[in-house]
């Protein structure tokens, strides 16, 4: 059966690399495909909510560039946390340069994402040579790449043959690229005539899930966890400020127990209808 029909924890045995299998294993144990975007500009906030919402999540997405007191420090609390909570991070980044200038930017200045973030994100509009110079430096370290296949954005550009071109630049470097930012599964997109890619499982993580509010003021658009998860075939649902945008712990609590809820009960539904 395609890979989205079997479960996380089949799947999990399948995938070589670390952070792929790792994201799979802590879904599974934890029952939860919910991966929490914390995009709060102070140091305190961040790690507050990330200590809240840590024991209902797979996966903490973070925009470290957007901290105004980042330090070296906060990077070892989020370690803390995540070993404490049992989730893997996924630093947002976005990488969009020529090949050696990624990894420079993955592997040093300030951030040092490589050293702390399991998986991190990639535009493939530079070609294949985005996903050469980060694989260059995070092969070595495990990490794992998801190219943005598509966009949850109104007016996008990251739509049809641009899409397929990005699920063929991950085909070609399956061993660091583990899956996509899209809004449905990506099988069988691109693939050649005779071309064998029934066994590929790419993880498809899914931003743009709310089930209060349509969008927001500058393009967004949510879908419910039911429509990412259930009726098109993803396998992580990102929430941000549906989560953390709700004000009191205990109300940010809740609705990070409410998401991972609604993902899991749409997840049940796919694996056995
Ligand atoms: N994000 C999107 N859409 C995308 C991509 C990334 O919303 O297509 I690629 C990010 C932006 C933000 C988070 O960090 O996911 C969604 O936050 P809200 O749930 O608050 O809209």
């Amino acid at each position: 059966p395609s890979a989205h029909l079997q479960t996380y924890a089949q799947r999990a045995e399948k995938h070589a690399n670390p952070a792929a299998k790792a994201l799979l294993e802590t879904i599974e144990r934890k029952s939860s495909n919910l991966c929490v975007s914390v995009d709060v500009t102070k140091k305190a906030d961040f790690l507050r909510i990330i200590d809240i919402v840590g024991p209902y999540v797979c996966l903490v997405k973070t925009h470290v560039d957007i901290i105004e007191d980042f330090d070296s420090s906060l990077i070892d609390r989020l370690k803390e946390l995540s070993a404490k909570h049992d989730f893997l991070i996924f630093e947002d980044r976005k990488f969009a340069d020529i090949g050696n200038t990624v990894a420079l930017q993955y592997s040093s200045g300030v951030h040092k994402i490589a050293s702390w973030s399991h998986i991190t994100n990639a535009h493939p509009v530079p070609g294949p040579g985005i996903v050469t110079g980060l694989a260059s430096v995070g092969t070595p370290l495990g990490r794992g790449l998801l190219l943005l296949a598509e966009m949850s954005t109104k007016g996008n550009l990251a739509t049809g043959t641009y899409t397929a071109d990005a699920v063929r630049m991950a085909r070609a470097h399956r061993d660091f690229v583990i899956g996509f930012i899209a809004m449905h599964r990506m099988d069988g997109i691109g693939a050649q005539a005779g071309e064998a890619v029934e066994d590929e499982d790419f993880l498809i993580l899914t931003p743009g899930v709310g089930l209060d509010v349509k969008g927001d003021s500058m393009g967004q658009q949510y879908r419910t966890p039911r429509e990412v998860v259930l009726e098109s075939g993803c396998d992580v649902i990102i929430v941000g400020r549906g989560i953390y945008g709700k004000g009191s712990d205990a109300e940010v609590r809740e609705q990070a127990e409410r998401y991972r809820r609604e993902g899991w009960v749409a997840y049940e539904g796919r694996v056995s209808p």
